[in-house]
């Protein structure tokens, strides 16, 4: 098997030296962040096996559908319409990466005041270490932030990007910019597959992407319950896996997962003692194997019961509307859909804020982190409306803003020991 990996990952030309030291470096990781978990649910043994294997079993599905004809396309935005993609019977992937490991090789090209998950993503493929870039035959962009829309200028010298326009505001003119967008899209994607998406094709796609998003809606649900039945961590990771793995998989995984934390609840069994902290993180994503904001709160006595992300609620929490077959009907479902994500790069955006003082109550948070990362302008100007909205409220928030690096590890611990101490009273 370690030999069929080496003769892929050579055939898809990765740096096996710097590959080899990135998988090494996520052994130990992974191992103090998740294995040293008490009290898992046996469901997250699937999860474990994935990460295992991260750039195995995974990529050689992708390998065999390529070689049976099929594309693979490359994502870095929850904007991007899976939909239509799988409609054409080609596979989407999540590609932003979430290591520190990369992140020195991109700083060659990118200016170094530029986020973490962009320099992460961006160091991946420079290096060569990242076989799911590797095996895609596209990169979709999107014009969200600054930073984004600039390395897919310079990533496009490496490897085919189109970039679709995501509009800044929600205005109905936007709103038919967008549609164009998608119609776009579609039109790039039967290009590049040779597949004509057709509306049945189409409504397919729509209830399995739905599928795996009510199944996600339902492992948060769970989390309202207290004690909560699954740790943040656990849940997170889950969250990340759907990013690359097969939909109809990931929901009967997610799925026998819920199954068994529904057996939990009714027993109240939890992951933590009842009174612990229950903290509801609202920010920029986190991408595999960014773990460290979540590790440091739980291993400080508290529990993450939600996280108002895209790698959190922001992925899942709206469905696209099921329409009859009429593939124009379908295509403005999606386009809607798309359109009520609450990304920081909106102005204004003040649904965000009232999404999670909703959450916020829904999951009975004692409290709100507000996680940016670091040169995330977007995402650390909500950081100030957010505050004040949330002390309306009476929601105490805490305003997190780091790197990938461990750096600041000890610092940041300091700050949420304080912070949990002050729920705590
Ligand atoms: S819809 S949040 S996935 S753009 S953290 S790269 S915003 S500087 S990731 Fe995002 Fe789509 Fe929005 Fe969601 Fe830029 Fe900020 Fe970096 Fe970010």
């Amino acid at each position: 098997m370690a030999n069929d990996n080496i003769q892929m990952w050579t055939e898809l030309n990765i740096d096996l030296k710097s590959h080899d030291m990135l998988l090494n470096a996520l052994g130990p990781i992974f191992q103090e962040v998740y294995l040293s978990q008490k009290n898992r649910p046996a469901g997250m043994g699937f999860y474990d096996f994935v990460v295992g294997d991260i750039h195995g079993i995974r990529v050689k599905e992708l390998r065999e559908h390529a070689k049976n004809g099929g594309k693979v396309v490359a994502t870095y935005c929850v904007f991007v319409p899976e939909e239509l993609v799988w409609a054409a019977d080609a596979i989407p992937v999540g590609l932003c990466a979430g290591t520190q490991f990369s992140v020195p090789m991109a700083e060659e090209v990118l200016p170094r005041n530029t986020c973490a998950l962009i320099k992460s993503s961006f160091g991946f493929k420079l290096g060569r270490v990242c076989p799911y870039v590797q095996a895609s035959h596209l990169i979709v962009g999107e014009t969200t932030c600054d930073g984004k829309k600039k390395m897919f200028e310079i990533l496009n010298q490496y490897q085919p990007v189109y970039v679709m326009e995501v509009p800044n505001k929600k205005t109905e003119r936007s709103r038919q910019l967008w549609h164009g967008e998608v119609l776009a899209f579609k039109d790039v994607i039967e290009k590049l597959t040779g597949n004509k998406i057709a509306a049945k094709k189409l409504g397919e796609a729509i209830d399995l992407v739905n599928q795996r998003r009510l199944a996600l809606q339902r492992l948060y649900n769970l989390r309202k319950n207290r004690p909560v039945p699954i740790s943040g961590k656990d849940a997170l990771l889950a969250t990340q896996v759907s990013f690359y793995d097969d939909a109809k998989r990931d929901t009967q995984m997610l799925n026998a997962l819920c199954d068994e934390l529904d057996k939990r609840v009714a027993i109240h069994q939890g992951v933590a003692p009842a009174k612990a902290p229950r903290i509801l993180i609202s920010g920029s994503p986190m991408a595999i194997p960014n773990w460290k904001l979540h590790h440091i709160i739980e291993s400080s006595g508290a529990v993450v019961v939600c996280e108002e992300s895209c790698t959190g609620t922001r992925f899942f929490s709206d469905l696209v509307k099921p329409t009859q077959q009429n593939l124009d009907e379908q295509l403005k479902a999606i386009a809607d859909r798309y359109m009520n994500i609450h990304c920081a790069c909106f102005t204004p955006n003040d649904e965000r804020p009232d999404d999670v003082v909703r959450l916020a109550k829904e999951y009975q948070a004692d409290g709100v982190i507000h996680y940016n990362l670091q040169f995330c302008h977007t995402y650390a100007n909500e950081a100030h409306k957010m505050g004040k909205r949330l002390e309306k409220e009476g929601i105490p928030l805490l305003r997190i803003e780091t790197d990938y690096s461990d750096e600041d590890a000890g610092q940041l611990r300091t700050r949420i020991e304080a912070f949990l101490e002050m729920i705590r009273k």
